[in-house]
């Protein structure tokens, strides 16, 4: 398969690192954030737009594209970038998480999750096989193995048993990755360390899983409740014990101050709902903290969000974005969408930058701190 992570520069001030992805659906270049497309879309904007503002690499689901409308369909399809539309890379989610958090009636079991669909009660079950096979239907470029994430907090005995379990669902995936000849047609195959907030657990779940030699590392089981210094601790604990030539990823999140921290402490790959799921309740990011669009001061304001940012959303004023955003109107969604995703995706641009210049350090300390003086 050859290696599809090539580590471009590493910092040194910081963990940071440059890196370049090779998929079957082109190259990300890293640090990146991938927008969520749960459903098979990316709520309220199309793949034109997508190429529009930059976007390198999609993330999907298994769990709710295997309920609606069914893997098998959207492989006799074609596959999921043909039945979506979008000709770029993709990364799916192995479902165990969207269990947890979504289904009824769940029963974690040693072979997979038993559980009932939160959509009409229907009985299924996950195991290593099941969400293999569904990220093999989808055409998944990237395709997470099961894992258990365990809650936050943790006891450390359950916590310990997800991580072992996580841990033989993890060499269950690559085993049958290998043998269906997924991992062979240049798909990937990225394991997940769990470990809640015990250090040693993490470290513990980072080396075994290194010593599998999968093509990418998921940090997962952060950004579930705890508060932000717990998360990067959980974060710091692990990335040191994953292999330096391999890609990182950290799972499900988060604001651009906590992305670029991690990417301070070693991570290349980020998603989350927050720049969608906020555009869509008036929401704004802007280098001064998010802006709520709703507020009485924007009501005759000409400007764009932010200045410089040039995108599609950039050609409307504050005024019209907050009339749209009151009347609840659809465009609002739209072009909020957009104007959020855009700045995700250029703040990883300014990031690879200053990576590639040398002053990671200094540039992300400093955009943290005026982010978060607007924001206060
Ligand atoms: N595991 C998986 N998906 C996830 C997570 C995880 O731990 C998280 C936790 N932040 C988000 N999405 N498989």
């Amino acid at each position: 398969m050859g290696t599809p992570f090539q580590l471009l520069k590493t910092d040194t001030a910081t963990q940071a690192r440059r890196g370049r992805l090779q998929t079957r659906h082109g190259v990300v270049e890293t640090p990146i954030f991938m927008p969520v497309g749960t459903q098979g879309t990316v709520k309220s904007i199309t793949p034109a737009h997508l190429h529009e503002i930059g976007a390198q690499i999609i993330l999907g689901n298994t769990y709710h594209l295997n309920l609606r409308p069914g893997s098998e369909l959207i492989r006799d399809l074609g596959g999921l970038h043909r039945f979506m539309g979008w000709d770029g890379p993709i990364l799916t989610d192995s479902g165990g998480f969207q269990v947890f958090s979504l289904a009824k009636l769940r029963d974690i079991r040693d072979d997979g999750v038993a559980f009932q669909s939160h959509l009409d009660g229907a009985k299924l079950f996950l195991g290593p096989r099941e969400v293999m096979r569904i990220q093999q239907n989808l055409g998944s470029d990237i395709a997470m193995v099961l894992d258990e994430c365990p809650p936050w907090p943790c006891e450390r005995d359950a916590c310990a048993r997800a991580v072992a379990r996580s841990q033989r669902w993890a060499l269950q995936c690559k085993q049958i990755a290998t043998e269906s000849g997924f991992l062979a047609a240049g798909h990937h195959v990225f394991a997940i360390a769990q470990g809640s907030t015990f250090d040693d657990l993490r470290r513990e779940a980072a080396e075994a899983l290194s010593a599998l030699d999968f093509p990418g590392y998921a940090v997962g089981g952060v950004s579930v409740g705890e508060p932000e210094p717990e998360m990067l601790k959980q974060v710091a604990a692990t990335t040191p014990f994953l292999p330096a030539n391999k890609p990182r990823y950290t799972m499900g999140l988060g604001t651009p101050p906590q992305m670029l921290k991690m990417i301070a402490l070693g991570v290349d790959m980020f998603d989350c709902v927050l720049p969608t799921r906020v555009a869509r309740n008036g929401l704004a990011f802007t280098p001064d903290g998010p802006m709520n669009l709703r507020n009485e001061k924007y009501r005759t304001d000409p400007r764009p969000i932010v200045e410089g940012l040039a995108n599609y959303t950039s050609g409307f004023s504050r005024a019209y974005l907050r009339h749209v955003t009151l009347a609840g109107e659809i465009i609002s969604c739209t072009l909020l969408t957009l104007h959020n995703l855009h700045f995700y995706l250029d703040l990883m641009a300014q990031a690879r930058a200053h990576l590639e210049s040398g002053d990671y350090g200094s540039w992300h300390r400093s955009w943290i701190e005026r982010y978060e003086a607007g924001a206060a």
